[in-house]
């Protein structure tokens, strides 16, 4: 099941000035940044830590690049802030079918593409008292915990 926070995805208009904002004020630097269309965002995601599976957790910044994307509709209404959050699993179809057994409605029919190649679904907010939730699986996350390290690096 879901062993993580992966990140919290946060709204802005300008996501350059976003971003500096964050290495300004905490030390965040990005890490990956890119454009998705299909879900209509420009994002950065700035890594905060790494985690036992050898994953990370990040904060993702994202920029609308429509404005017919849920983003944009999102700051339309509420303006800047939290717009989701996503927890880390290592089975995304899996839990999504079963938090759908369970009576919540999954956005999406099958899992999409999402920051570096991860494969994302989110949770309808109307359905978990507000809150826009994703579940995400890294590609090369492992349930097991972080691979060992790779012996050549010593
Ligand atoms: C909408 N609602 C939210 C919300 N967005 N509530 C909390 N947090 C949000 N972010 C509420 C809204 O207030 C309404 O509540 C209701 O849901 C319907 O809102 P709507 O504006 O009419 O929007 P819909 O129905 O057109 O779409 C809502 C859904 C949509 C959730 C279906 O936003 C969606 O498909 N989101 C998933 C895709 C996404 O957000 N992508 C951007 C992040 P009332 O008024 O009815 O009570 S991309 C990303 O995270 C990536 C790439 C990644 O992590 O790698
Ligand atoms: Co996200």
């Amino acid at each position: 099941m879901l062993t993580r926070i992966d990140h919290i995805g946060i709204a802005c208009f300008d996501l350059d000035a976003t971003v500096e904002f964050y290495r300004a004020t905490y030390g965040f630097e990005v890490f990956h940044s890119e454009v998705n269309e299909d879900q209509g965002v420009r994002e950065a995601m700035l890594r905060i830590n790494g985690t036992d599976d050898g994953a990370a957790s990040y904060v993702q910044l994202l920029q609308p690049t429509s404005d017919d994307s849920p983003v944009a509709k999102w700051l339309a209404r509420h303006g800047e802030g939290v717009h989701h959050i996503a927890f880390g699993t290592p089975d995304v179809d899996g839990d999504a079918a079963a938090i759908r057994d369970r009576g919540v409605r999954v956005v999406y029919d099958t899992p999409r593409r999402g920051s570096m190649g991860s494969r994302i679904t989110f949770l309808h907010p109307r359905d978990c008292h507000g809150v826009l939730t994703e579940l995400v699986t890294t590609p090369g996350a492992s349930a097991a915990g972080a691979p060992p390290a790779d012996p050549s690096d010593h």
